[in-house]
This record gives C-alpha cells, sequence and structure tokens, in this order.
C-alpha cells in the first residue's frame, strides 16, 4: 500500500474507531432554513453560525463523536471568538468533513427519479476544502420506492455518479463517504425495501470497484432496511437489524472499514435502538464497524431546545451530548431505554 492510500485507510478507520460516530451538520442551507422554520428561527446566515457554533463546541463531543460534516457555508465559519470552526473542531479531536454533492436533481427523461449533481469542477473543490483542512467528504443520491421505481437507469447512473466522486476524493486524499439514501416515503413492506436497497447496494460497490476505488479507504452511509412510513405492517427493532445486516453481508465486501448509518426521519432513540440491536446482535461477526452518521437523529433535541434563543444553548448542548452518548453506547451494545431515563431525569 502506498502512504497515500495508507493515509485514507487511517483516516477511515479513524472515523469508526473507539465505537464513536459521526455528526451530519451539512444540511444546505435551504434545508437547514426549513428546519429553523418549523421552530419560527430567524432564516439567516448569522443563525446558521450561531447553531453550527453551539454543536461544534459542545463540551465533550468528541468523546462520542469522531468526525463532523459541514456545509460549505460553515466550513468557511469562525466562532464569535473568531476561532474558524475547522480549528474548534480538530482542537476536540473531532475530524473534519465537507459535503460535496450540489444537491439531487430531475433526472431527465424519469419522472419521479433524481440524480445528484456535482462532479463538473469537483477535482478543483476537493483541491481547496484538502488544502483548508478536509479530512474526508460526503455525498448523497436519492432513491425513491414507488410504482415501477427505482428504474435500473435510476440506479445505475447515481451508483456511476458516486463512484466517480469517490475515485476523485481519493485522488485528492479525501475519504469519500458514499451515501446512497433509499428513502422511507411510502407504503411499501420491509421486504420490498430490502430488495430495492440490495440492488442499491450492488449497483454501488459494482461501480466503485469500475472506478478503481479503494475499499479500505471508503466509509458506507446507508439507510436501515426499514418498511415504508405508512406502510401497514411495522417491524420490530430485530427485524430491522436483521434485515439490514444481512442485506449488507450479501453485498459490502469486508475490505470495507465502516457502515454510518443515516437517521433518514426516525425518531431519534429509534434509530438508537436499531443500531443497538445491530451490534447487539451482529458485532462480533461483522467484518465492518456498525456506525452512524446521523443529523436529525443527533441534533433535532438540541435545535427544538435552542429555538434561536442563546439563553438556552447550554441546555441544547446537554441534549445533543446526551444523543451521541446513547448512539455511542449503541455502538458497543450497550444501549436500553434505561439510558434514556437516565438522561431525563
Ligand atoms: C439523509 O440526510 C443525511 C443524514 O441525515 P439524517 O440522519 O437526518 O437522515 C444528511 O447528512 C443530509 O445529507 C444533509 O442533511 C444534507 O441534506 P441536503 O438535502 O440539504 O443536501
Amino acid at each position: 500500500m502506498t502512504p497515500h492510500q495508507q493515509s485514507l485507510l487511517d483516516t477511515a478507520q479513524a472515523l469508526v474507531a473507539d465505537d464513536k460516530g459521526i455528526l451530519a451538520m451539512d444540511e444546505s442551507n435551504g434545508t437547514c432554513d426549513e428546519r429553523f422554520a418549523e421552530l419560527g428561527i430567524p432564516q439567516t446566515v448569522e443563525s446558521r453560525r450561531a447553531y453550527r457554533e453551539l454543536l461544534i463546541t459542545t463540551p465533550q463531543l468528541g468523546e462520542s463523536i469522531s468526525g463532523a460534516i459541514l456545509y460549505d457555508e460553515t466550513f468557511r465559519q469562525q466562532t464569535v471568538e473568531g476561532t474558524s470552526f475547522l480549528n474548534v473542531l480538530i482542537s476536540t479531536g473531532i475530524i473534519p468533513g465537507i459535503k460535496v454533492d450540489l444537491g439531487a436533481k430531475a433526472l431527465a427523461g424519469h419522472p419521479g427519479e433524481t440524480i445528484t449533481e456535482g462532479l463538473d469542477g469537483l477535482r478543483e473543490r476537493l483541491a481547496e476544502y484538502s488544502q483548508m483542512g478536509a479530512r474526508f467528504a460526503k455525498w448523497r443520491a436519492v432513491i425513491t420506492i414507488a410504482d415501477g421505481l427505482p428504474s435500473r437507469s435510476g440506479l445505475e447512473s447515481n451508483a456511476h455518479a458516486m463512484a466517480r466522486y469517490a475515485a476523485l476524493c481519493q485522488e485528492a486524499g479525501l475519504v469519500p463517504i458514499v451515501e446512497p439514501e433509499v428513502l422511507m416515503t411510502g407504503d411499501h413492506s420491509m421486504q420490498r425495501c430490502l430488495k430495492v436497497t440490495r440492488e442499491v447496494w450492488r449497483n454501488v460497490f459494482i461501480q466503485l470497484n469500475c472506478q478503481r476505488v479503494l475499499l479500505e479507504g471508503l466509509i458506507l452511509k446507508p439507510n436501515m432496511v426499514l418498511p415504508g412510513l405508512s406502510c401497514a405492517t411495522q417491524a420490530t427493532v430485530d427485524e430491522v437489524a436483521d434485515a439490514t445486516v444481512n442485506c449488507l453481508r450479501e453485498t459490502v465486501p469486508a475490505a470495507v472499514p465502516g457502515i454510518t448509518f443515516l437517521s433518514g426521519g426516525q425518531p431519534c432513540a429509534l434509530a438508537t435502538a436499531r443500531l443497538n440491536a445491530m451490534n447487539l446482535r451482529f458485532k462480533s461477526r461483522a467484518p465492518w464497524a456498525l456506525s452512524f452518521s446521523f443529523s436529525r437523529a443527533l441534533q433535532q433535541p438540541a435545535l427544538e431546545i435552542w429555538r434561536g434563543d442563546a439563553a438556552n444553548a447550554k441546555a441544547a448542548q446537554q441534549a445533543l451530548r446526551h444523543r451521541a452518548q446513547c448512539n455511542r453506547a449503541a455502538r458497543r451494545g450497550e444501549w436500553s431505554e434505561a439510558s434514556e431515563t437516565h438522561a431525563a431525569t
């Protein structure tokens, strides 16, 4: 292995080491503003900056969080005292990362499907982020389940774009987080989600291999295998854990160091319970770390407490720290309902 490859491998392993996980705080301005609007928080550059400062200055965050994914605006911001956010993260042992896709846009000729854009000029953008201090990047593809969807061309084009992104990241010395998200929206069964997710992951690894991506130097950030939100038959925590890990076993090579799940809109404690069940049942046999890279399932309680008021900042940080600690416990299979009650008291 070359020193360049070894450095990718070291970063990827550091992102999943010590039972820690990744804080996704890379909401684009539109998404962040939508979440602020729901709570009556002003949708301004300063509000977004103040909120992200609150997140990254949470005491002891680095005990449970290995890396943070930022959005371009946040990546260039500073605390009120003038310390760059990147330096705040680095000083607390959290590896800085950057979302580099430019969003999911309508896929021509495929009503209801999207293709994630951002490959044009990506080499130059990655060089800048790397020079500024990023050590990993993230790209999300969005797959919808509906009648006749996803199409084969929808799956293949998204997998191809993700693999080209991953190759460019590794060329720039950044670990690519590859995030194919099969949405929970819909009334499909867990079996249907399993079938689609299996196809998505198969296509992703075919394309990653075609583009000569070093599997030891990437992280997969997938959805859990779940029934659609409006499906009449919901699944138990153990059923979700079994379906998800069995699907990973069929499709994800053992060379990949870590799986860091997205939460996708699951209630916070339920996402944690499902991650806990996966580790409880499979950790000793799984070749990859089973970890988290949640946005909403880490941040939502903190955001609801903060509501744009500096007086609530400490309580909000406590809520974020608690969710991070619960998810770290879930990585060890040591989380329980009591962990939630304990924090509440
Ligand atoms: C699926 O979204 C990612 C994980 O978040 P959840 O745990 O809440 O599902 C998240 O990193 C997402 O990619 C960012 O929030 C950016 O979203 P947009 O849509 O603004 O690019």
